[in-house]
């Protein structure tokens, strides 16, 4: 690292409070944590930032029974009043927006604009979750009773557990807390040990807010590892929802924990996304979408286009100039803003991405572009193009890398089967100027994702829609829409408030 980005680092953690070795968990105050030290690594150059230390299961007991006693609080707040404290906690992070956005970049290595497009995405939850602290309505009904009411409120739920992954540090966070919060409900934090201290700088920011307001401490943290923290939370009786986000197999493991307590899981796992490009798209349009969704964060999104379906008449054309766009993007530096691809998260998501690309080579691949990790510091490859054919078993296997598999098709039909055809069913695209093509890939027996776009590449979804997928990425729904349901439960009262005891479906059970 020089001189200047080793200032710019310190000036940077400085600013948001994070030391250079911080403590794991909080429960209203920091914990003096005791279990091994995680050292966050800068993807761009490979060094050390700074340190946390992690939490042990006697510590993730106490922010768990910290948690309960937060929430009991909480929850007696009108919801308006909760919002209240979600919109200062909204106000603070545009304070600390380009901090934070930094040490995102910093520490995950995504590029600067994407960094801060994340937090601004928080803002945007808080901005959400404070009209939606006016809003968690319920339905009245008419009951078939003479002099009765019937109606449905919801409640707060409890402490929610918030499991993230390391490619969206904060935002993944603020779908699920600025609504659990205004929900009534109390959470705690395990973030992906890969980006511990963004998680520590963005509880400081909470933490600011909640003794500002007087506010229980409902934003709890505690990073560390599966058996400390993972297992204990995923199977604890007082946490009624987990939700989480990461891989298919990590959700299968916490689905079935939670699902033998019988409690609530919101999960949101892996995607292996899909644009269908017809012969009448608009083919500038089409490019610059695919490229954004294949490259952007070096293709680690669970949002990331990972496969292209190109029809037979612009296949050839399509390809050439998407080869020529990729030969011409050079991975590089996340905090310039000349830079559209950073590094890969660590060594491993490179080796892993060497490995996919092996297979499908194997399995009849042929590179088109790319292909190759790229020598020297930090955790750079080359975002690779890859000639491809239904029949490879690659192809249905997420790669969190920037691996774009390419197929062709004749008919629309075809192409949709194929686009299906795989465990994953999160996001999707057409790039069509064919209203009845459009209007099939949405229809019911078009795309079988959560999310399915037209004219637009499948990443980088606005809040204000709920986010999530069908089949293996795990059914969840988050942010916007009616996900706030799930953070609730819900109660039917009927109120009799007559002089007899009538009884439902014309029962008579006179004494
Ligand atoms: C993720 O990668 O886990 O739609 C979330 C998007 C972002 C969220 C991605 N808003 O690409």
């Amino acid at each position: 690292m020089t001189v200047q980005t080793a200032d710019r680092v310190s000036s940077l953690l400085a600013s948001l409070g994070v030391e250079a070795e911080n403590p794991g968990a909080f429960d209203g105050s920091w914990i003096d944590t005791s279990g091994p030290l995680i050292e966050s690594i800068n993807p761009t150059t490979g060094e050390p930032i700074a340190s946390v230390r992690s939490t042990t299961r006697e510590e993730y007991e106490r922010v768990a029974a910290a948690s309960v006693v937060a929430f009991e609080q909480w929850r007696t707040w009108p919801a308006p009043k909760r919002g209240e404290v979600v919109r200062q906690l909204g106000d603070e992070l545009r304070r600390h927006k380009d901090a934070l956005g930094g040490l995102v970049t910093l520490e995950m290595g995504k590029i600067l604009s994407e960094g801060l497009g994340e937090v601004q995405e928080m803002i945007d939850m808080a901005d959400l979750a404070v009209g939606m602290s006016r809003q968690l309505y319920g339905l009245s009904m008419h009951s078939e009773r003479p002099e009765h009411r019937m109606y449905e409120q919801w409640h707060p739920l409890g402490p929610v557990g918030i499991i993230t992954a390391f490619n969206f540090p904060v935002a993944v966070w603020a779908w699920n807390a600025m609504v659990a919060a205004v929900c009534g409900d109390s959470m705690i934090w395990k973030p992906s040990a890969k980006t511990p201290l963004t998680a520590v700088a963005l509880t400081r920011i909470a933490q600011r807010v909640l003794e500002a307001n007087d506010a229980p401490a409902i934003f709890g943290l505690a990073i560390g590892d599966r058996n400390q923290v993972g297992k204990p939370m995923t199977e604890d009786r007082r946490i009624p929802l987990i939700s989480a986000t990461g891989s298919v197999a990590m959700g299968r493991s916490i689905g079935k924990a939670v699902a033998e307590r019988l409690g609530r899981s919101l999960l949101e796992l892996g995607g292996n996304n899909g644009i269908i490009i017809t012969d009448d798209a608009d083919q500038d349009l089409a490019l610059r979408a695919v490229l954004f969704a294949a490259v952007g964060t070096a293709g680690q999104r669970c949002t990331t286009t990972r496969r292209l379906f190109l029809q037979k008449g612009i296949a050839e054309s399509f390809k050439t100039r998407l080869v020529d766009a990729y030969k011409s993007i050079t991975p590089g530096d996340p905090m310039e803003a000349s830079t559209l691809m950073g590094p890969l998260v660590d060594g491993r998501a490179v080796e892993d991405m060497k490995a996919a690309i092996a297979t499908a080579v194997e399995q009849g691949g042929q590179v088109l572009c790319g292909g190759e990790a790229i020598e020297g510091d930090g955790y750079f490859v080359q975002p690779t193009l890859i000639e491809a054919n239904t029949q490879m078993p690659i192809t249905c296997d997420e790669t969190f890398a920037p691996i774009l598999y390419i197929f062709e098709f004749d008919r629309l039909e075809d192409a949709v089967r194929d686009h299906n055809s795989v465990p994953q069913g999160l996001s999707s695209s057409i790039f069509t100027t064919n209203v009845l093509s459009a209007e099939r890939f949405l229809s019911p027996a078009g795309s079988d994702c959560g999310i399915a776009n037209v004219n637009i590449g499948t990443s980088g979804a606005e809040i204000g829609g709920a986010f999530g997928g069908e089949k293996e990425t795990g059914g969840g729904r988050e942010a916007g829409s009616d996900s706030w349901k799930i953070y609730m439960r819900r109660q039917t009262c009927t109120i009799n408030y007559g002089d007899e005891l009538p009884l439902a479906q014309g029962v008579e059970f006179d004494v």
